[in-house]
């Protein structure tokens, strides 16, 4: 099928509740912005939630949320195309080809099963979770995404999902777009506010290293008041040497549309407080407005419920044509002569 406007997909959890800060900046921005310019597809991944145990009630709670979140910072249902993932079963159904044409051997290399299975344990560690990373390659092709707007995190992932794509067309015959990640070199990775060396994650962050978009905003402002920097006082972009203040004025260069440098210059000689009190301020500006529209969202739980019903129909259109294409060439009988 000829399109007009390049695809995107992305897909996120619906697993913490409230979305962080690196969640925002790493990936849901970039969702936003590619409504404008492309087919654009976005999913809550209830299904990839279910690797590791969720509380049923808590887990559809959490999937309202999540859409009500993403309403929230700006998708907007008449411009793209948002969904639950279980809502459309192609995706698991592509899901198992692709996990017969995966290697054990290439799954195990996946860097972020790894880890999280080193914490779990092997034992408590699921089959699901080993074939997450897989999931999420039927998750893009379904779609013949061409960009896939992800935090650096999820590089790996997106580098499986072109192998496979190019052996299943190698072996049966051109099916697949190959997608390339969209990663945003400056917001790619936000960093943990305490330990920042490692990213700002939910599973990961201390509660005083994350930051919730919906907790309270004075909660969230004091986290950003108390950020590790370092014993200097310049303000200055430096990733290796000032990993703490580089990490702040990438979150206020994003959240402002200021350039880092003009950041720089209008601190000269201010000090770490002066910054982290107007950043605070910037982010608790940011979010106010943002807990209240997610709030209306979830208000109105029949008006979500209905775009997503109308999201998981047009997904499913597009999704239904890709699996027919893929089921036909890897030899499958029609269901329908
Ligand atoms: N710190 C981050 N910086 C930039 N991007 C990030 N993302 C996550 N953390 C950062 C991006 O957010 C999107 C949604 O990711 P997800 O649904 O897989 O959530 P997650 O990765 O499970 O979030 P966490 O906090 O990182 O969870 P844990 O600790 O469980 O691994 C993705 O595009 C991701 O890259």
């Amino acid at each position: 099928m000829a399109l007009d406007r390049p695809r995107a997909l992305s897909g996120i959890q619906p697993t913490a509740g409230s979305f962080h800060l690196g969640n925002y900046l790493g990936a849901i921005r970039q969702y936003v912005a590619l409504q404008e310019t492309h087919d654009a597809f976005y999913t809550v991944v209830d299904l990839h939630a279910i690797t590791v145990p969720q509380d049923p009630a808590e887990l559809r709670a959490n999937s309202r949320l999540a859409a009500a979140q993403l309403l929230a910072s700006g998708l907007d249902p008449d411009r793209c195309t948002l969904f639950i993932q279980s809502h459309v079963p192609e995706h698991a159904q592509l899901g198992w080809v692709m996990n017969c044409l995966t290697g054990f051997g290439e799954a195990s290399r996946m860097t972020q099963f790894k880890d999280k299975s080193a914490k779990q344990g092997a034992d408590r560690a699921t089959v699901g979770l080993f074939t997450y990373p897989i999931l999420q390659v039927a998750d893009i092709l379904l779609y013949q995404a061409n960009h896939v707007p992800v935090g650096e995190d999820q590089r790996q992932h997106i580098e499986l999902t072109r192998d496979l794509a190019d052996r299943f067309n190698g072996r049966f015959g051109e099916t697949f777009t190959v997608p390339a990640p969209y990663i945003v070199k400056e917001t790619g990775k936000i960093y943990d506010l305490q330990d920042p060396t490692i990213k700002m994650s939910k599973s990961a962050s201390t509660p005083k290293g994350i930051v919730n978009l919906l907790d309270e905003p004075k909660v969230s402002a004091k986290k950003i008041k108390s950020a590790v920097t370092d014993l200097e006082t310049e303000i200055r972009f430096d990733e290796e040497k000032k990993p703490g203040i580089s990490n702040l004025l990438t979150i206020y260069s994003t959240l402002t549309g200021t350039a880092i440098p003009e950041l720089e210059r209008r601190y000269e000689g201010k000090g770490y407080g002066a910054l982290k009190t107007e950043l605070s301020e910037i982010l608790v500006e940011w979010v106010t407005p943002f807990r209240e529209r997610t709030q209306e969202y979830l208000a109105d739980p029949g008006t979500l419920d209905k775009i997503l019903a109308k999201g998981a129909e047009k997904a499913r259109a597009v999704a239904a044509e890709t699996l027919a294409l893929a089921y036909d060439k890897v030899g499958f009988l029609p269901a329908k002569p």
